[in-house]
């Protein structure tokens, strides 16, 4: 079968030549574009916004924010302002270096202020995402020790204050709130706050940011990132998003989830990019007006909202002007070839897919402008990062071997710390110096990678591996089918045998003969082994909040077993 490619796109691209970049790119050349290279002294708020206002782009627009009627923008001056506005609130109610400052908002213009400015006066910012329930919000905090809390009166209802011994103060984002010594008036003392801040400089190897990510089992986890991820997030917003002086850039992200700070706040704004975002739930209709009215011309989000933009069909694609789009990207799972076809079909441009983790901090194989690319596959590691596919020893394989895909220690962005959780920690790592990801891959002999599953997911059935991934796609490529879930399901013959969990595109109704034509689908397109014995139709499949399909879940559903922390799951 010839492999399907989509050419690389002609432009002007930060990052013209892979091959030879990847050749002799050397993270310290990068460096020196930050007067940290020289001073030592460092503060990714200051690099992100008021570096920018000492500058030419003091009056450029750095946050475009729309949810409902509330439309608001602020300039890069403003984000300082007010950013330093936020620091001096936290600093006279004595948050510290080090402090812990949890953010527990819906995205708002407030949220950026309260983590800029937490970060100024180098505390180590949390951010929750606004969904979270008491459960959810208790071992965060507990986990953390946080002292220091941002939220807002609806949301102070699922904070368990009374679990909380150390939550100090709380700032609340509210209209006519009552002070009193732990409940603090944000926006009031903001208001009299003065503009002006010393910013406190740090190391670069001081906290920065603490994300909570949940494993499959056990309690989340606290990831912790230190101020020279900077020096990553800020090369990947040029190599892998190619965001240029006059984007508008819109990444679809909550703060809540890595992809949401990483590139829906530091990356952008390190480069001086214009950001938008948009609160309130996913509507396709409100998405396509968001692109239009914005203007938006690089566009980041995730496999499951161009599923979902894709169910919604064609037709109300061409309802709205998207000319303005010219570059986008995927991030969270793997993104199914179909999806890259119907986007390519739709917006006229490829989508690029990008691969990373929380504990990576950063982009690690992604998908650039200037490159080939393979749907299907992740594509190839970011200059200066070294990634392979090695066995349970660190032996590197050679291509088309599937195994554990692995990144060489010690990128700029790595994770410094499992909060609290050393051992864990430690158990990323192989002796050798493989960070080991827990994602199952192969490489093929040009140097892309592709995804396979987590390895947990992976499917061992009748002697065969195989990755839910490549069946997942198949199944999306029915016309009936709107997304899939695949497990394996202990059998005594086959070992495993494949379960598949299907939700059904607008106008298609579950029966024994779909059941039969999507079964056979599978077999001629992809292989007899691969083919679902088992297909149980859903009206929505289990997702996290960064709307990954919760396979562990569906599992346990199926097995009768517990279902482990349910916090990152959407509602
Ligand atoms: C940024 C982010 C990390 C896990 C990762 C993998 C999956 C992310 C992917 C992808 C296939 C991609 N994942 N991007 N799988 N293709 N392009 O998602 O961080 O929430 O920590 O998840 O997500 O399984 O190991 P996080």
């Amino acid at each position: 079968m010839k492999l399907e490619t989509l050419p690389p796109k002609k432009g002007d691209y930060y990052l013209q030549d892979y091959e030879e970049t990847y050749r002799n790119f050397k993270w310290e050349e990068a460096e020196q574009n930050f007067s940290w290279y020289h001073t030592g002294k460092v503060n990714m708020a200051y690099e992100a916004i008021d570096r920018h206002v000492e500058g030419f782009r003091k009056n450029k627009v750095a946050l475009y924010y729309r949810n409902g009627n509330r439309i608001e923008k602020y300039t890069f001056k403003e984000m300082k302002e007010w950013s330093n506005r936020a620091g001096n609130v936290f600093k006279d109610y004595g948050v510290e270096k080090g402090d812990r400052v949890f953010v527990f908002m819906p995205r708002s213009p407030e949220l950026y202020y309260a983590m800029l400015g937490g970060i100024k006066i180098g505390a180590i910012v949390g951010p929750l995402f606004e969904a979270f329930m008491e459960g959810a919000v208790r071992d965060r905090l507990l986990d953390s020790g946080a002292e220091y809390l941002v939220t807002t009166p609806e949301l102070l209802e699922r904070v368990p204050e009374k679990d909380l011994p150390d939550l100090k103060t709380i700032f609340i984002v509210g209209e006519h709130v009552q002070e009193t010594e732990k409940y603090i008036d944000f926006k009031k003392q903001m208001g009299k706050a003065s503009k002006n801040l010393d910013i406190l400089w740090v190391d670069r190897e001081d906290g920065l940011i603490l994300h909570y990510t949940s494993g499959s089992t056990g309690k989340p986890k606290g990831v912790l990132h230190v101020h020279n991820a900077m020096i990553q997030q800020y090369m990947t917003a040029k190599w892998v998003l190619d965001l240029k002086e006059e984007d508008i850039y819109w990444c679809t992200a909550d703060p809540g989830w890595v992809t949401g700070t990483s590139y829906g706040m530091f990356g952008p704004w390190l480069v001086g990019a214009t950001n938008v975002v948009v609160g309130g739930r996913f509507r396709p209709e409100q998405w396509y007006q968001a692109i239009e009215d914005f203007g938006v011309s690089v566009w980041y989000s995730a496999p499951t909202a161009f599923r979902m933009l894709m169910g919604a069909g064609d037709e109300i694609v061409n309802r709205y002007d998207l000319t303005s789009l010219r570059h986008i990207l995927s991030v969270g799972e793997p993104l199914n070839p179909e999806v890259i076809r119907w986007g390519t079909k739709v917006f006229g441009h490829r989508i690029h897919d990008t691969w990373w983790m929380t504990e990576t901090g950063a982009h690690i194989i992604c998908n650039y402008p200037s490159m080939e690319i393979r749907p299907g596959s992740m594509g190839k590691p970011i200059p200066g990062v070294k990634v392979a596919i090695v066995d349970n020893e660190g032996k590197e394989l050679p291509p088309y071997k599937m195994g554990n895909l692995a990144i060489r220690k010690g990128w700029p962005s790595m994770m410094r710390k499992i909060w609290n959780n050393p051992e864990k920690y430690a158990s990323y790592f192989l002796p050798s110096g493989w960070y080991v990801s827990g994602d199952s891959a192969y490489m093929d002999e040009d140097g892309y990678f592709w995804f396979q599953g987590r390895i947990d997911d992976v499917i061992l059935t009748s002697g065969e591996r195989v990755g839910p991934f490549e069946v997942e796609s198949k199944l999306v490529e029915h016309p009936a089918v709107a997304e899939a879930g695949i497990i394996g399901k202990p059998d005594p013959v086959r070992g495993e045998i494949i379960k598949a969990f299907i939700s059904l595109r607008d106008g298609y109704e579950p029966s024994e003969q779909l059941e039969e034509e999507i079964r056979s689908f599978v077999k001629k397109g992809l292989a007899a082994h691969a083919a679902p014995r088992e297909i149980e139709f859903l009206d929505k499949l289990p997702k996290t909040r960064s709307g990954k399909i919760m396979r562990r879940v569906l599992k346990s559903w199926e097995l009768g077993l517990p279902t482990g922390d349910l916090s990152t799951m959407e509602d």
